[in-house]
This record gives C-alpha cells, structure tokens and sequence, in this order.
C-alpha cells in the first residue's frame, strides 16, 4: 500500500526537482545528505514527508507496533544542574522541596512490582553527590539478587560522567563497573541537542556532546545497547537538528549499538524557558518522519505517548514510528511536570493494544531488546467491536 504510494508520488508528473529525487532515493534505499535533510526540514511538506517515512516504516515493520511493560524509578529530582528547560528539577538550596530516595526506598518501590508482570526498570533522576558509582553499582546488584529477569535500563552519559569523574575512572573503566553490577541497558535521554551553540545555552555545565556520544561508544564497544533521544522545538534551528542527526547516524555507522530513536518534544510549562512557544503537532509529526527518513540504520523510532498524548502517538504510527514505548505507570514525573498531555501517565496493556489497533496497525509486546514477548493476534478485548479508537473527526458546521 505505502510503497504504491511512494512509487505513485515518484512517477507523478505534478513532481519535480529535488524532492522528486528525494522521494526516489527514498525508493531506491539511498542515504540522504544533510543539506537533502535540510531541505526536507526547510521544504517539504507534510503528505510529502508522510509518504516517504510510512515507506520506510512499512518496509522495516510492516503494521507492526511495538510496546513493552515497564515502570519508571526516579532516586531525587534534586540536581547540581540547571538547564533551562526542566521543570522536574530543584536546586540544592530548595532541596526540601523534592525527594531524595535511599537504596533502601528504591528497593521497596521495585518490590512494589512483584506480582505484576512489568520486563523493565527505566532508573533517571537528577545529579548529586551521594548517588555516586558506589550508589548504583550497590542499587543494580540488589536488583539483581531480587529479580534477575528485571532488564535494568539506567542512567544516562550526564550522570555516568558526573560519577566516573568523581570517582576517578575513565568512561571504559566506569561502564564496565556497571556492566558488572547488572546494568542492561542505556536509556537514550540527556542527549538534548548536541551542538555547543544551543547546548551551552540550555544545559550547560553538564556533559558536553561529544561526551554524551563517547560514553554510549563505550557501551556500545562492550556489546550492549542503548537508546538516543533529541529535545527538540525550543530554541535550536533546523540546522542544529540535522547535526543531531547527523552525528548520532556517524556513531550508529560504527557500532550499531542503538536501538531507537526518540525525539522528544520540548514542553514549557514550570521551567526558564516558559516564554518558548512549542512546536505545533504539524512539526511533531514532521519531526517524526525525517528522522525516520535521516536514520536509515536506526532500527526504531518511537514516540512517547504520555508527552505527545495518545492521539498523536497514533498519527505518528503513520509518520515513520514504530514503538510507542510502554504501559509506564505514573511513576515519571520528568513531563508531568512540564506540562505534558498526560497528567498520569498510565495506560494498560489492553488500552494500548486498543489504541494501537484503532489505527490499524499490529500491536506487539516487546522486551527491551526487541524480543516478542505477546503477540496480540488472537487476543480479541470484549468491547473492542465497539470500539472507536481516540481519534475523533471534527464536526464541520454548514
Ligand atoms: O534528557 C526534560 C527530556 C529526557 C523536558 O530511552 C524534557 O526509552 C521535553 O530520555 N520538555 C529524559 N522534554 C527522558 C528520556 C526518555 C523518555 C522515554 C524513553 C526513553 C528511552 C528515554 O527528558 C531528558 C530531557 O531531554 N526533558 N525536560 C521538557 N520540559
Ligand atoms: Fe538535572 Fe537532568 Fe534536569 Fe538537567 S535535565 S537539571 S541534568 S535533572
């Protein structure tokens, strides 16, 4: 269907210049350059772009959508850091404002999951001192000894870098601690935007992009995998969003240690940069469909339904995504707090079964590795014959 589409937009004679070139590499499977992604950003259109990344995303899945059962862990929300953009965290001197969990706390919190059957732990908080190497290598191995099929997807390059500096280890000497304390894999978030002209002015002080790469290449040289994210649609231009790209497709050419892509919507509500207008839903799902045409050697790319909303997330499953992450819980309050669509972020695995169905698409349990864990082919939900999905037509007045 989407590649007659495709093929129906190449041949079109209503087509010409470059984005009829752009659609034919698309056809023949040619990698596009960073001015071509420029230009798709600058020019293109939204059925356009549509088009092209529902090829791609059909071609690599076919209907297939993915989701996994998971369920957030944040230590403190207190942080040596400021970036301009989060609403999440507190400094030090408001620290009694926020919470700072112990070993102890966090282990309740993961026993609290015992009974149900969640594959994932997703561990991120802010950055300070007493959450050093010691910290979590002690926090992973507990894990471990309570429930060692709980995939520990944990901490991101700013706070690996805090804690190996602190400790004086070098990153290879740091990641293989926590290789060795149970870690499984790297969530994709602290990558924000690369380039030192709009990092520097949101998140400065913290690890600097190349550092954010480095760190994945070291994980990634130990064989394991992790995730990328982009913070997108607050100060930065198209340009420093193709560099994003462009940079993450370097060191995915080198390793093919990253799983999936995730880019991340800025949200403006409680944070410095509330003055910032966010992105339009147009450019979320532009957003979504370049980075599928601009990632040729991503394998996924997802959108993360309790910032977007789920309506969103089902139109994304149309703009190049493939994953819209997982059952959650209301756990995360790093978008609650932000302002995101979803004030609870919690949807059951029947919901979002539901949800991915109402758009016609394949939903599929996943574990954090892309392993099936539930095909939902002949589960069929009582109500689900009457059911109309999210989207709703708009009532046109006459
Ligand atoms: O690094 C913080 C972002 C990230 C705001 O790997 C904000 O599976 C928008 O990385 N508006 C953390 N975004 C979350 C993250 C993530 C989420 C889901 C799945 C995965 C994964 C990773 O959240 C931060 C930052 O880029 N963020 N504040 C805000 N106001
Ligand atoms: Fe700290 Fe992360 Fe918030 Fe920056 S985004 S202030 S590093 S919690």
């Amino acid at each position: 269907m989407s590649q007659t589409a495709l093929q129906f937009l190449v041949d079109s004679p209503d087509l010409d210049g470059p984005l009829k070139a752009l659609a034919q590499k698309v056809l023949s499977e040619e990698r596009i350059s960073e001015e071509e992604g420029l230009f798709l950003f600058e020019k293109a259109d939204l059925s356009y772009l549509g088009i092209l990344a529902n090829y791609i995303r059909e071609k690599r899945h076919q209907n297939r959508t993915y989701f996994n059962r998971n369920f957030h862990l944040e230590p403190t929300n207190v942080c040596l850091y400021t970036c301009n953009f989060c609403s999440y965290s507190r400094l030090i001197k408001k620290r009694s404002e926020g919470w700072e969990y112990t070993k102890d706390e966090m282990m309740d919190m993961i026993k609290a999951y015992d009974e149900q059957p969640v594959t994932e732990v997703h561990i991120v908080g802010g950055v300070l001192p007493q959450y050093d190497v010691d910290f979590y290598t002690d926090l992973f191995k507990s894990i471990k000894e309570h429930r060692p099929d709980l995939h520990i997807k944990a901490l991101t390059p700013v706070e690996y870098h805090y804690i190996f500096k602190k400790a004086k280890v070098s990153y290879e000497e740091g990641m293989k601690m926590m290789l060795d304390a149970g870690l499984d894999s790297m969530p994709g978030g602290g990558a924000e935007i690369f380039h030192p002209e709009i990092r520097d002015e949101i998140a400065g002080g913290k690890c600097s992009g190349e550092e954010w790469l480095r760190i994945h290449e070291v994980w990634h040289e130990l064989g394991k995998r992790s995730n990328a994210t982009m913070l997108y649609g607050h100060i930065e231009s198209y340009r420093h969003r193709i560099h994003h790209l462009e940079e993450l497709r370097k060191l995915q050419d080198k390793t093919g240690g990253f799983q999936t892509f995730i880019p991340l919507k800025f949200r403006n509500k409680g944070n410095d940069m509330a003055h910032v207008t966010e992105s339009t839903f147009i450019e979320d799902l532009k957003n979504y469909a370049i980075s599928r045409i601009y990632l040729d050697n991503f394998d996924h790319i997802k959108a993360y339904w309790p910032m977007i909303g789920r309506d969103t997330a089902q139109l994304s499953l149309s703009f190049g995504v493939d994953d819209i992450d997982g059952t959650i819980d209301d756990t995360t309050k790093i978008y609650t707090m932000a302002g995101s669509e979803e004030q609870s972020p919690k949807m059951s695995t029947e919901e979002l079964v539901k949800l991915i169905r109402a758009v016609e698409r394949e939903p599929l349990e996943r574990d954090t590795l892309y392993n099936i864990v539930t095909d939902f082919k002949d589960v069929v939900f009582e109500d689900e014959k009457s059911y109309k999905g999210y989207i709703q037509l708009p009532v046109v007045n006459n």
